[in-house]
């Protein structure tokens, strides 16, 4: 089923229609209610009134996460604090948090990008959605929890943690759909297999998000749960969850792409890209009104997907992202991301699916080191096996990333488990 056919399977121009009347609109409000926009567009003589199509956007400067720290915590919102209806943050790893606003309005609109993904997923009324994300200033459990209120579903709001009663709750409360990121649902499979009660679970649709994953992932998490995973896509800056999300084709993420205009960017220059280049996502928002985001730059890798998808959506999908630019490695002058590391180990007969990255610096050289369980505690006195697996996931890494990195074998169930976002990569290089 589609949720809203009329904009999900409008033709590009009706499409692009949209975006320029909003982006128009959206970009007179940010200018007129937020300083650091009327600054902005005043030096660079940028008047919205003036455009003539959507790429003139490019004129106007990247917006960074520097930004939204230093105007901590209200600076950008546009309208007064008596029409914001809620706040939630995002913690980062250093400094303050960064601040996001809703007004009323925004809050259906992001209801109504969550309806549109998690039917695209599958999910629908007479569904039990278990939210196993973090309910607090994190955007993701409020985020799908009012689209899948809005499609009808009943809603778990069981948050994340406390590992074995959330597989009580599942089994005893009938959940069909879990919400969670894809390390916790690994997780959650792995206490499900434990306690002995896979087979009594009624789930049948996962929707993960919040983290990068891969397709390896995705089939650990289908095989163990006998599900149908999918990926949903978002930031706390630009709304949360809601702004791209995978239909049951699971061939890329549809954007909402009335909401959300997206450009790619080659991350060292800033100079835009051709329609299906790699890069970095930029996204601006075309109608929220609390905070209006032009051009942020997400840091996210990924591509635009542009041809017609078989479930009759014609809106742009985005690419699984290959990782953050950010947390890319560069290891003796080869770029790696996690993401890379993480396909070649997953399926892997022998070992786990956990893992941790450890990279730590020796001589002015990044090292790297990875970790992964043993299935078996007895291999670890096996030298023969230990030896057979060294080569075999050592090749697998050496094919995909195109580097050797040594591997380190550790117990079963010793390496760290995540309920929320994963930390693969341990950096030791400041230490
Ligand atoms: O993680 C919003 C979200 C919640 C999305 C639940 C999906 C589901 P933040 O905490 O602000 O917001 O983190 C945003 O997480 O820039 C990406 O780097 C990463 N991220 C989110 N979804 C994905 C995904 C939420 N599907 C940051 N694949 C983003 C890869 C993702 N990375």
């Amino acid at each position: 089923m589609i949720w809203n056919p009329g904009i999900e399977q409008a033709d590009r121009e009706t499409i692009r229609a949209v975006q320029f009347e909003r982006l128009k609109k959206i970009l007179i409000h940010a200018r007129d209610n937020v300083p650091f926009y009327r600054d902005r567009m005043a030096a660079s003589g940028f008047v919205p009134e003036e455009m003539t199509c959507l790429e003139d956007i490019q004129k106007l400067d990247f917006t960074v996460k520097t930004d939204l720290r230093d105007n901590y915590p209200y600076g950008l919102f546009a309208v007064p604090m008596d029409d914001i209806v809620r706040v939630h943050a995002s913690s980062g790893t250093t400094g303050k948090p960064i601040v996001v606003g809703y007004t009323k309005e925004d809050l259906e609109t992001w209801s109504e990008c969550i309806a549109r993904i998690v039917t695209g997923a599958g999910a629908s009324k007479g569904d039990i959605a278990q939210v196993a994300f973090g309910y607090g200033l994190f955007t993701g459990a409020f985020g799908l929890h009012y689209g899948l209120e809005k499609i009808g579903a009943a809603v778990v709001p069981i948050s994340s943690g406390n590992t074995a009663r959330q597989i009580q709750i599942m089994e005893d409360f009938g959940a069909t759909v879990l919400v969670a990121t894809p390390s916790y649902a690994l997780y959650l499979a792995e206490t499900a297999e434990k306690a002995g009660v896979m087979d009594k679970l009624k789930l049948r649709i996962g929707l993960f998000g919040a983290e990068p994953s891969t397709e390896a992932m995705r089939e650990e998490l289908e095989r163990r749960f006998g599900i149908i995973a999918t990926e949903n896509y978002g930031l706390s800056e630009v709304m949360g969850p809601g702004v791209a999300g995978e239909c049951t084709c699971k061939k890329g993420m549809h954007i909402n792409e009335d909401f959300f205009y997206c450009e790619i960017i080659n991350p060292e220059t800033g100079e835009v890209l051709p329609e299906g280049e790699q890069g970095e996502l930029v996204i601006t928002t075309l109608s929220k009104y609390a905070m209006p985001m032009i051009r942020y730059r997400t840091r996210d890798i990924t591509r635009l997907l542009t041809e017609k998808c078989e479930c009759g959506r014609t809106t742009y999908r985005m690419e699984k992202c290959k990782g953050r630019s950010d947390d890319m490695l560069i290891i003796r002058g080869v770029n790696v991301f996690p993401s890379q590391i993480e396909t070649a180990l997953l399926g892997v007969q022998g070992i786990g699916p956990h893992y941790e990255i450890i990279v730590t610096r020796e001589n002015y050289t990044d090292k790297i080191e990875v970790r992964v369980e043993l299935t078996d505690e007895e291999n670890l006195d096996n030298f023969a096996e230990l030896e057979r697996l060294r080569n075999y996931i050592g090749n697998r890494i050496r094919t995909i990333c195109q580097l050797d990195m040594p591997i380190r074998f550790v117990s079963p169930n010793t390496l760290k488990r995540f309920e929320g976002k994963a930390r693969r990569v341990v950096d030791l290089r400041n230490q």
